[in-house]
């Protein structure tokens, strides 16, 4: 197989998808064979399952296509009901009143009497939601378009890497083409219409939104809706303008038309005064900087605007390219999925690379991070939203799915998109202290299960996922990993650290002594969504060791603070690490050994040790890793059973960490056939977008390890992908890694190390004979290498 690094921006430059449709260089490029591009032959029709997403991380638009109505339906991420603009009772999820002696009181009922039924403790400890809010859709613009008899040649697609969406079609002898794409230079939306005949395009723009509180004002060929949220009084300003080439423009009451023009060229900013800032939330009126930016903006021409959007998205998804001998030319992306498993192989993998690409994707037009405290994490929807109701508030749930968003931030080379957590998580903590304070008796910060812009940290009533303190301390490893992968020290010790002490101040309050034996337990602990409340649920302790792990290890790295370190270590020494193998042989998910092997309930928290941590491994502890394996073949059942694209994700990272690739693939296999709609996106159902995440993470996990002594090299590559190549991920140690493959076996490692250190790597290239230089052999097949920063390093089997 032929090898093509794509550094970033050179993809941005080589194929900047800057050729009009139609023309010499578009009709040279070969369909889906080297262009990441999801493609259809007709509109969408469906929100959800149809429509293609655009996103610069703040706004977020789903474009349909349509011929004689375009739809571009939008959402801006900050727009939020709830909080204490809402009700100013509003309490975070804390206890109001206190409930002195209570959580001591459901700790006795658990150690005295044994596991608790759910609605126990919920009664005990827990409390209804109070403008708890939903992330909201912010409008939609439509674009009326006229009436065409007879259209050939349609096509709407999405370029993964460009990050243009593209239509377009033949009409009345006419060729039509639209773009939309979404800008993070610019913090825009711009939408494109163009013919291939001078002075044919006409047009009837028309803003709308859902929101009553917001009016609609033309002027000047620019549309402005403007006002605030019934519910919580939240401002909120979409601007919009209209500027052609040639033609005639009109304003009217409720749009702007456009007659005759050669070119249209739609520009629309959107913001909210919504800050990310406890206790109130608020900031600046929108109207000044959504005025800045659209000026600023509609200053630029055209393909000023596409030029910058372009390299912007370019240099971060062309730093990794995966490529399976993925190509199925002329087969629209919907086609490709209804054939998947039955179709010719090529096409297969052209999926499975496509399907890995899109998750990069949907990341980087997410999450990216924005100057001051506007900013927020992809929820679980991302940045797209259609209803009021959103499914599950379009929130952020921390007992899974808003730290699967991120699991491929670091690991596929976009480290810039993990920030809006980390900033998430660092300016949630005065409210979770409160909330540690209030309902938990303990220092330290905490949040639970569900949070919403307003730093809900305290707790709701829902039985059976009310009570999760293990969320904040889950998070907080994010910070830890992403100094890890990036070394950026300065991060650790400003950023990083002081969430991960804080984070560690509240599990040395919060574990108690377990009655039996003296170790150091969660109690109440519950693990996710599933059996009775008790005492030391493997996740609850497991994750606790996750990080004291990583609060020493940064405490060592940042060589500070002994007295605390002394602290933690010996809390780590006393702690129950939740790793007990039960009566099946299974991993259990209770201190007690009570799973049933015919359980295939969708979480599989107990084996987190395993992935996302790193407590569980088939080298380090083989016994444990075995009794993960069968716990996850009882998991996974015959096959046959339901489980979220989420859920499915998770058991192809878990396979990939216990290296094996073909379980890893099935579980991608059934994700793909079972739990994908047609634009590709993950469904719950409803549409969730952890499983795209998961999935992209899992195929990297697949590909590069590095959570152990030595980068691992291919340590669960699925038989179906027996020669590929892939460039760009990252491993811990700030080291860049690409792989080419052939029979299932490395042939070439290519390398590049941040800084200078020493870097240890595994691969059966290292077995037999290999060229490269500088590298020691370290075992069967280990070499270590002093690598020096900057500089890049190969390994070859010999020709
Ligand atoms: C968790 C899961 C559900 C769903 C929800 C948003 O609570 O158990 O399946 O994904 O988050």
């Amino acid at each position: 197989m032929r090898r093509r690094t794509v550094m970033g921006g050179a993809l941005a430059a080589a194929g900047s998808g800057l050729a009009t449709p139609g023309s010499a260089e578009a009709a040279e490029r070969p369909d889906h064979d080297d262009r990441l591009v999801l493609w259809y032959d007709s509109p969408a029709t469906d929100w959800e399952s149809q429509a293609l997403p655009v996103g610069n991380g703040a706004l977020g638009a789903m474009v349909f296509g349509g011929i004689t109505t375009e739809r571009i339906q939008f959402s801006e991420k900050t727009l939020w009901t709830g909080g204490p603009g809402e009700d100013p009772a509003y309490d975070h999820g804390n206890w109001v009143p206190p409930r002195p002696g209570a959580l001591a009181q459901a700790r006795r009922l658990i150690l005295e009497e044994g596991p608790q039924q759910p609605e126990t403790i919920a009664a005990l400890l827990g409390q209804p939601k109070v403008a708890y809010g939903s992330f909201q859709p912010f409008g939609d613009l439509h674009l009326d378009l006229p009436a065409a008899a007879e259209v050939t040649g349609y096509r709407r697609e999405l370029d993964l890497g460009t990050a243009v969406s593209r239509v377009t079609y033949v009409a009345g002898g006419v060729r039509r083409h639209r773009e939309v794409f979404a800008s993070r230079p610019d913090h825009v939306l711009v939408v494109r219409l163009g013919a291939d005949r001078p002075g044919r395009v006409d047009v009837t723009i028309r803003l709308t939104t859902p929101h009553t509180g917001a009016t609609l004002t033309v002027a000047h060929h620019t549309a402005r809706l403007s006002g605030r949220l019934a519910a919580d009084g939240m401002r909120l300003e979409a601007q919009l303008a209209v500027l052609a080439e040639g033609g005639r423009r009109t304003d009217e009451a409720d749009a702007v038309r456009v007659t005759g023009a050669d070119t249209v060229t739609i520009v629309l900013a959107a913001g909210t005064d919504y800050e990310h800032r406890y206790p109130d939330y608020r900031g600046p009126d929108p109207h000044r900087r959504v005025t800045a930016t659209l000026t600023e903006a509609v200053a630029r021409p055209y393909a000023r605007l596409l030029r910058r959007h372009v390299a912007d998205h370019g240099g971060l998804f062309g730093r990794v390219r995966l490529r399976l001998g993925g190509t199925a030319p002329g087969i629209p992306t919907d086609r490709l999925l209804t054939a998947y498993t039955g179709g010719p192989e090529p096409e297969n993998r052209a999926l499975e690379q496509l399907f890995f690409a899109y998750g990069r994707y949907l990341l980087i037009a997410s999450s990216r991070p924005e100057p001051g405290p506007a900013d927020l994490p992809a929820n679980l929807q991302g940045v797209w939203n259609k209803d009021t109701a959103a499914a599950w508030s379009g929130d952020y749930h921390g007992n899974i799915n808003l730290q699967m968003n991120y699991w491929p931030a670091e690991v596929t080379n976009l480290a810039e998109t993990a920030r809006p957590l980390a900033e998430f998580v660092d300016r949630m903590r005065p409210a979770g202290r409160d909330s540690a304070g209030v309902i938990y008796g303990c220092r330290g910060w905490v949040v639970g299960n569900e949070t919403n812009a307003f730093d809900f940290t305290g707790v709701h009533d829902w039985p059976t996922a009310f009570w999760f303190p293990e969320a904040a301390a889950w998070l907080s490893r994010h910070l830890w990993e992403h100094y890890l992968f990036t070394g950026d020290r300065e991060f650790l010790r400003r950023a990083g650290y002081p969430v991960l002490r804080e984070t560690a101040e509240f599990w040395l309050d919060y574990l108690v002594a377990h009655p039996a034996d003296g170790s150091l337990v969660a109690v109440p602990s519950f693990s996710p969504e599933h059996g009775p409340f008790t005492a030391g649920a493997a996740m609850s302790q497991q994750i606790a060791a996750d990080l004291f792990d990583n609060v020493l290890a940064a405490n060592r790295d940042l060589s500070g603070d002994a007295a605390f370190a002394a602290r933690v270590a010996g809390a780590r020494g006393r702690l129950d690490p939740g790793l007990r193998v039960g009566r099946w042989g299974q991993l259990q998910e209770w201190r007690e050994d009570v799973d049933d092997p015919a359980d295939t309930h969708r979480h599989v928290s107990h084996l987190f040790a395993l992935y996302p941590g790193r407590g569980v491994t088939p080298s380090g502890t083989p016994e444990l890793a075995e009794a993960a394996r069968v716990s996850l073949l009882a998991r996974e059942g015959d096959g046959t059973g339901w489980a979220p694209g989420w859920s499915r994700a998770w058991k192809a990272a878990f396979w990939a960490r216990l290296h094996d690739g073909s379980r890893a693939f099935a579980a991608l296999r059934d994700q793909l056939r079972l739990q994908t709609l047609t634009n590709l996106w993950d469904t719950h159902p409803p549409f969730q977008i952890d499983g795209n995440f998961g999935a992209t993470a899992a195929v990297a996990e697949m590909l590069v390890q590095s959570h152990t002594d030595a980068i691992h090299l291919l340590p669960a590559l699925p038989p179906a992908w027996l020669s590929g190549s892939v460039d760009g991920l990252r491993a811990r140690g700030a080291v860049t890694v690409g792989i080419s493959w052939a029979d299932g076996h490395a042939t070439e490692i290519r390398l590049r190390s941040d800084q200078d250190r020493t870097v240890r790597l595994r691969s059966t290239l290292f077995a037999g004979a290999f060229q490269g230089s500088e590298g020691v052999r370290e075992g069967e097949d280990v070499v270590r290498l002093r690598a020096r920063g900057g500089h890049a390093y190969r390994f070859a089997r010999p020709a």
